[in-house]
């Protein structure tokens, strides 16, 4: 394992489930963790635990990654050190809805587009490249299984995790030469506050995403993410698909009655 001590370290999504996961483990292995979500009192509230816990250093940063121009003007703004991003974690995302694609909300699409696929790109487009000036750097995506295969009322975001995917593939091919590595996390079933989102807060039924099952957690996750961010540099873990045992593929699951 190499350290990752002091290393900078920008998370999307940081406010809740794997992203909030990766902070803390980030921090634990003694990275400076930039957190990034649109929950400021939420990302204040685990920068103060962080801190607490691991004396980590920690910048919250208040960032809807589907504004482009917020996207810019935020990294832009970052004071030194907090601009040499060592790792960047894009895993900011969201699905909405479970609808039939003929009769689903143009709405939800929009917000899955915009999230998952274009706000991936402006930070992407943001940080890597003051990665390739310093020649060091660490791109990791999280994708997921639904990008490998669609399920029915998923398309649109099944589509949008594919997009992820090919991206990873395509930002690997564009960073060959260069000492930045790129990798991509297909995660399964993880309870989160994942299919609250999806259901726009119905508690009940996302409950019964995971029931008769034991799912991921997003520690299970983040352990991974760590995995792969402390490799040595001649080694990329360029794809990983994690699934809970009840999980066998996008559509295949086993449910205890
Ligand atoms: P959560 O809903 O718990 O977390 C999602 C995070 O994304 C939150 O921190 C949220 O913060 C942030 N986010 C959403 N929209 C934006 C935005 N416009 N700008 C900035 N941040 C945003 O779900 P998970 O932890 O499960 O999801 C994390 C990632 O993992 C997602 O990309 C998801 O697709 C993926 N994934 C999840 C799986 C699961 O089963 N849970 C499985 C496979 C992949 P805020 O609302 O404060 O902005
Ligand atoms: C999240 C996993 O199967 O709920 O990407 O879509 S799933």
């Amino acid at each position: 394992m190499v350290s990752i001590q002091n290393q900078i370290v920008l998370i999307t999504g940081a406010s809740s489930g794997i992203g909030e996961a990766c902070a803390k483990i980030f921090a634990q292995a003694g990275a400076s963790l930039i957190l990034a979500a649109r929950r400021l009192d939420r990302l204040e509230k685990l920068a103060k635990t962080i801190t607490d816990e691991y004396q980590a250093q920690v910048y919250p940063l208040q960032l809807d990654v589907c504004d482009r121009s917020q996207v810019e003007t935020a990294f832009n703004a970052l004071p030194e050190p907090w601009s040499s991003i060592d790792i960047l974690i894009n895993n900011a995302g969201l699905s909405r809805g479970l609808d039939k694609l003929y009769e689903g909300d143009i709405q939800d699409w929009e917000e899955m587009i915009d999230t998952n696929v274009k706000g991936l790109l402006y930070v992407t487009r943001s940080i890597v490249p003051g990665m390739v000036n310093r020649k060091q750097g660490h791109v990791i995506n999280i994708a997921s299984v639904a990008g490998q295969q669609a399920y029915p009322g998923g398309g649109v975001y099944c589509a949008t995790k594919a997009a992820v995917k090919t991206l990873s593939t395509g930002l690997k091919m564009d960073l060959l030469g260069t000492p930045i590595r790129v990798s991509n996390i297909d995660p399964g079933l993880v309870e989160t506050e994942f299919s609250q989102v999806r259901f726009h807060g119905d508690a009940e039924r996302a409950k019964t995403v995971y029931k008769g099952l034991t799912p991921l957690t997003p520690e299970d996750v983040a352990e991974v993410v760590l995995f792969c961010a402390t490799r040595p540099p001649h080694v990329s873990i360029s794809d990983v698909l994690i699934l809970a045992t009840d999980q066998a593929t996008a559509t295949m699951v086993h449910r205890q009655p």
